[in-house]
């Protein structure tokens, strides 16, 4: 039997399941499906990638062992797969034995065929989160904890990257279709050409990881560990290589670079394919955990169930590019084409066969221009599948199911059933024997895609086998037997009505979040509210850097003539002499409150003039929307000229 093996990427445990691993997941779900329809013996593998400092550190955090969060966390995974209705073949863990082994087999050969030596890395290293911070020159701070990073050297082990351009090179050369699509190739051929430096792949500054075969000090860094789950996930069953890797655009590099080099070091065989994906925006905006605005699957799971998501994030995103996914636009597409077309479609054609035919499907050829469309859209759903265009195949039949609606309206079977010419009987054949057999191919082209509505469609239309045991070769026009009789049923695809079910799906995405932080002990965020002000853009440690906000004692304060809103005040900050200041505080403090108050001061803002007075910095003070300022100052007794950072 030919065989075919995919996979995702493993995910990291750092968060539960989200609609982005939802999206490469279900799509390589489908291909499974779609390959298996094509009679080969599938096999798709996920996981999880577990190790690492900050894994062990979130595990820290809500007092658990790093096994037993990971545990927790991968369940978490297995579980909304599950329930997702995507059938996972095999779920491979970074902390799996079978696993472990593998890594140490790659290395060792690597290290064997003399790509692996040992070095000195030297990094910025953050002493208080313990983590290199990549990219980051001597003095830049932590991106995590904002602390000054430090320049530390350790032993690392290093693969010779560098000796792979070539050949990495003439592999993209040689199999054009390794790294898809066009544009992701041709970015990662100019990253080769622009040279390729050693990779470290071994920390002595990490604990939680597999360690370095007889030199346990070290353990394997990252990608090291994380790309042989593609391989141990299916140790001792002759599958590898894969014959394709499904991934998001983010992480090209690591599997169309490294991979192949890590490969080929090894004398492995490499996978066939690279395909990555664009990314999922929700509204139109980037999701991330930082904004909080991740969508997960589960309550759009449990409001509407998988199948319309799945369907939207194939029909909707054009795979390759970024996509947007909106609660609204999911609900819109399904009740467009799932309750208005392929289940209004089916209900008509099956209830016109139960009013004019008893039943059952009459026995007539079907009609040519009809069964010559639907040739056509098997072809052109056949060529979108295979080239994972899956956007355009389904249009290729969304066309034909508008064809099918048009012809219904010109055949006219209300018409039809009252004359009783054979001819017009004779139409009334052709016309319901063609809309079933649109039926019948749609809804077998679709398996992969619906499983579970094509199969309820599958019985409504009386099929006598099985949905999963029909092949692709085999699918043809005509094979829909006359006089087979159709089956009850209700409507497979119920319309929705969008303004609760989006409500409905906000609420419990709250919840889920609510529930997900407490899985990784992040406390819940407090609600939003609406007289906050929002948010000012991300700004960096050194933008912070150039605001001096000083402690500053009021000396005086008077009003200023003509205003109720302004205080002058004499304010020190420990300089030659005191600065005049105006500020907007009249209306909430009088003179004799602020004075000999310790304020905090914007002591570099560039002076200017207010009602004739010049004013030589900002006071600082809280405010919320139409309230009144409450000045900062401090629990503790704080010298004047102080720097506050
Ligand atoms: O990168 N849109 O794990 P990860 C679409 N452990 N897809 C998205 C997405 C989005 N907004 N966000 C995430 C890792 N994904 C490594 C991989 S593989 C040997 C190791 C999907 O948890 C997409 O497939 O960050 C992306 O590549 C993957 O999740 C990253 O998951």
């Amino acid at each position: 039997m030919k065989r075919y093996y995919l996979t995702t990427p493993i995910y990291y445990v750092n968060a539960a399941p989200h609609i982005g691993h939802t999206y490469t997941t279900m799509v390589a779900e489908t291909v499974a499906r779609w390959k298996r329809m094509q009679g080969y013996d599938v096999v798709l593998t996920t996981g999880t990638d577990e190790h690492g400092q900050k894994i062990e550190r979130a595990a820290k955090a809500v007092n658990k062992t790093p096994q037993e969060f990971t545990d927790l966390i991968a369940g978490e995974f297995a579980t909304a797969w599950d329930r997702l209705s995507i059938r996972i073949d095999r779920f491979m863990r970074t902390t799996d034995p079978r696993h472990e082994k593998k890594v140490k087999e790659l290395f060792q050969a690597c290290l064997a065929n003399g790509y692996v030596y040992k070095g000195s890395y030297t990094g910025q290293y953050c002493v208080s989160c313990e983590l290199y911070v990549n990219d980051a020159k001597p003095g830049d701070p932590c991106p995590d904890c904002g602390r000054p990073t430090e320049t530390v050297t350790e032993e690392n082990y290093y693969f010779k990257l560098s000796a792979f351009q070539e050949r990495l090179l003439a592999l993209y050369e040689q199999q054009p279709d390794f790294v898809q699509p066009e544009s992701r190739r041709n970015e990662v051929i100019s990253f080769v050409k622009s040279g390729l430096t050693d990779l470290s792949i071994s920390r002595t500054t990490i604990k939680w990881g597999i360690p370095v075969p007889d030199d346990d000090k070290h353990v394997f860094y990252v990608w090291f560990d994380a790309l042989t789950t593609y391989m141990s996930a299916v140790e001792g069953e002759d599958r590898w290589p894969a014959d394709l890797h499904l991934i998001g655009k983010e992480i090209v590099r690591f599997h169309a670079i490294y991979w192949p080099a890590f490969l080929m070091a090894a004398g492995w065989p490499l996978p066939k394919r690279i395909f990555a994906h664009g990314f999922l925006l929700f509204d139109n905006d980037k999701m991330s955990k930082s904004k909080g605005n991740l969508v997960r699957p589960l309550p759009i799971l449990e409001v509407i169930g998988a199948e319309p998501l799945r369907y939207y994030l194939l029909r909707e995103v054009v795979f390759g590019q970024d996509g947007n996914f909106s609660y609204d636009a999911v609900i819109a597409r399904y009740n467009a084409d799932l309750a208005n077309g392929l289940g209004n479609l089916v209900a008509r054609t099956l209830s016109m066969i139960r009013q004019y035919r008893d039943g059952k499907v009459p026995v007539s050829a079907g009609s040519p221009e009809i069964a010559g469309e639907a040739r056509k859209a098997i072809a052109a759903y056949r060529d979108g599948m295979e080239v994972l265009q899956f956007s355009r195949a389904l249009e290729a039949l969304w066309s034909l199911l508008s064809l099918l609606d048009r012809s219904i309206v010109q055949y006219a079977p209300w018409k039809l059933i009252k004359d009783a010419a054979p001819e017009a009987q004779e139409k009334l054949n052709t016309i319901l024997y063609s809309a079933a057999e649109v039926i019948r191919i749609a809804t077998a082209l679709l398996g992969p895609v619906l499983p579970q509505s094509t199969a309820k469609i599958w019985a409504q239309l009386g099929m006598p086998e099985a949905l999963e045991s029909v092949t692709l070769d085999s699918l043809e026009w005509g094979q829909l037997a006359g006089g087979q009789a159709v089956g009850e049923g209700s409507p497979v695809f119920p319309r929705i009505e969008a303004g609760p079910a989006v409500e409905k799906m906000f609420e419990l995405e709250a919840q889920e979040k609510a529930r997900q932080d407490a899985l990784v002990g992040k406390a819940p965020a407090a609600a939003p509210r609406s007289d906050i002000a929002p948010l000012a853009e991300t700004i960096t440690i050194d933008d912070f850097g150039k605001v001096d906000l000083r402690v500053g004692l009021v000396l005086s304060a008077d009003r200023v003539k003509g205003s109720d809103k302004l205080l002058h005040l004499k304010v020190d900050l420990g300089e030659d002499k005191p600065r005049s200041i105006v500020a907007g505080i009249a209306g909430a403090y009088a003179p004799e409150q602020v004075l000999g108050r310790k304020v905090v001061i914007v002591a570099n803002l560039q002076p200017r003039k207010l009602r004739g007075l010049e004013s030589q910095g900002m006071i600082v003070a809280a405010s919320l929307e139409g309230g009144s300022p409450v000045l900062a100052g401090f629990l503790e007794d704080v010298p004047v000229g102080a720097r506050l950072k």
